[in-house]
């Protein structure tokens, strides 16, 4: 391994190559994780086209160097960490938008393209691409693809899977793969674009995407219930969904949430606002008008404190950029955070609301709660004050997240609606899958990589632990 960097220097130039000493070598090893330790790579490259992905993963597996894929880097659960050294394939310089077809409605871009550009691109042109996480700002789409990535709109558009229709693929070796179509429809064969999707870099680096779009909706609009506390906040959501209302947003966020923003937040919080459900609605004018009338007679029916209805871009724009803050506000005010993204059936999140909040009082960990709670998808981020580097606090968080993983999986959830598993939960998958699945899947890994140097050590467990 040790001329490893050399090699890749000679084959890719040194332009390509974030080696030992240089100063942004520090970023390729970590991600937005709550761990404390660090994983410098060997090196990362940074790819610009399919050919050189396909020399970095011939040259690796011949000399038998682990290779972590990665996006922008965006993720939650050290996917994108090299934990068994070797080094860092980076795609965030390949970010050509190749083609955008209005009458096939689909896009061809590469990996490394922001998710938020594409949106921007495609909108400019009429179309739309929903899928959007809370980072889509910085975070790109072979990283979305890895993951599955969700966010406030997969409530009612669903999440990047069902939007990814062909993939270009690099496999350990240097093999390229083309799978899937550009048209609207297809059963040739099987499903393997649905098989590469979420698989967190474990089977192949994407070096190319064709995604379906959506004609824009004609008009959207935002309404917020200001609600005493985080169960009625709940109660109101299970309404909504009862009511079967189907706004493309249906998010919540608890006080804690709301305290870490209030202050960088265009929009004014109400002072006394204990959670919030944060909604939107799109479509034709009269249909929506009549959704958020509905929806506002549900709020006030729930003893809501405050409704507000946003039709004004800029008034809504000043919501949502307050609603993706929360994360990087959180992780602002406290040194410990610990953001788990269970998710239970839609209807068990009232009650899961409340074991959280049992989790917290009984351990004392505060705990924010926010998230895309019509999907039953929510954060619940563990958070301190102490050194995050001390074995002890490490210890106590995910003792407590073990204990809000076992009332998920008992409420019918999953451990993750939309991070992925990574590396900080691979150990807790034998609470939700069995032995023998996740063998299966081993097995499936196997035969994509059966060196197992791609992204090694991510999604299942270490064999020798466990946590208990
Ligand atoms: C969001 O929805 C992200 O804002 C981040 O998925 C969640 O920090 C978190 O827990
Ligand atoms: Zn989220």
């Amino acid at each position: 391994m040790s001329d490893i960097v050399g090699v890749l220097e000679r084959e890719l130039g040194s332009d390509a190559i974030v080696g030992p000493g240089h100063e942004r070598i520090e970023d390729y090893g970590r991600d937005e994780s709550p761990l404390p330790e660090y994983y410098p790579p060997a090196c990362a490259v940074l790819c610009e086209s399919t050919a050189q992905i396909a020399a970095v993963l011939r040259i690796c597996l011949e000399r038998k160097v682990p290779v972590t894929p990665r996006g922008a880097g965006s993720g939650m659960c050290g996917g994108a960490l090299a934990v068994e050294g070797g080094i860092v394939l980076s795609t965030e310089r390949m970010k050509k938008i190749i083609e955008i077809s209005p009458d096939d409605l689909v896009a061809v871009v590469e990996p490394g393209v922001v998710t938020g550009v594409l949106q921007e691109a495609v909108e400019a042109q009429g179309m739309f691409y929903p899928p959007d996480p809370a980072s889509l700002e910085y975070c790109s789409i072979g990283g979305n693809a890895a993951t599955n990535a969700g966010g406030p709109r997969a409530f009612k558009y669903g999440v990047t899977r069902e939007y990814i229709l062909g993939l270009e693929v690099v496999l350990m070796g240097g093999e390229v793969l083309r799978c899937g179509r550009r048209t609207a429809k297809g059963v040739t064969g099987y499903d393997l674009v649905a098989g590469f999707v979420g698989t967190e870099g474990t089977f192949g680096v994407t070096s190319e995407l064709v995604v379906k779009l959506l004609p824009k909706p004609p008009a959207a609009a935002t309404l917020l219930g200001v609600f005493a506390n985080v169960a009625l906040a709940g109660t109101a959501i299970s309404a909504i969904l009862r009511d079967g209302l189907r706004p493309r947003v249906l998010e919540i966020a608890d006080k804690m949430s709301i305290d870490v923003i209030r202050a960088k937040s265009r929009y004014r919080f109400p002072a006394d606002a204990g959670a919030i459900v944060l909604l939107e609605v799109d479509g034709d004018p009269d249909g929506m008008a009549m959704a958020m009338e509905r929806i506002g007679m549900r709020f006030d029916e729930l003893g809501a404190l405050d409704v507000l209805a946003a039709t004004e871009p800029a008034e809504r724009r000043a919501v949502w950029e307050a609603r993706r803050l929360i994360s990087a506000s959180l992780k602002e005010n406290y040194r410990v955070k610990v953001n788990e993204d269970i998710c239970v059936p839609r209807g068990r999140i009232v009650e899961m609301l409340a074991r959280i909040d049992r989790v917290s009082a009984d351990t004392g960990i505060p705990c924010a709660v926010f998230g895309h709670a019509g999907d039953g998808n929510l954060h619940c981020n563990l958070l301190g004050h102490d050194d995050p580097a001390d074995p002890a606090v490490q210890q106590r968080m995910w003792a407590a997240a073990r204990m809000v993983f076992a009332h998920t999986i008992e409420l019918g959830g999953t451990l993750s609606g939309e991070h992925g598993i990574g590396l900080t939960k691979r150990d807790f998958m034998p609470m939700e899958q069995s032995e023998r699945l996740m063998e299966w899947q081993r097995k499936w890994k196997s035969m994509w990589d059966p060196s197992g140097l791609l992204n090694p050590g991510k999604v299942f467990p270490a064999r020798q632990r466990c946590v208990e």
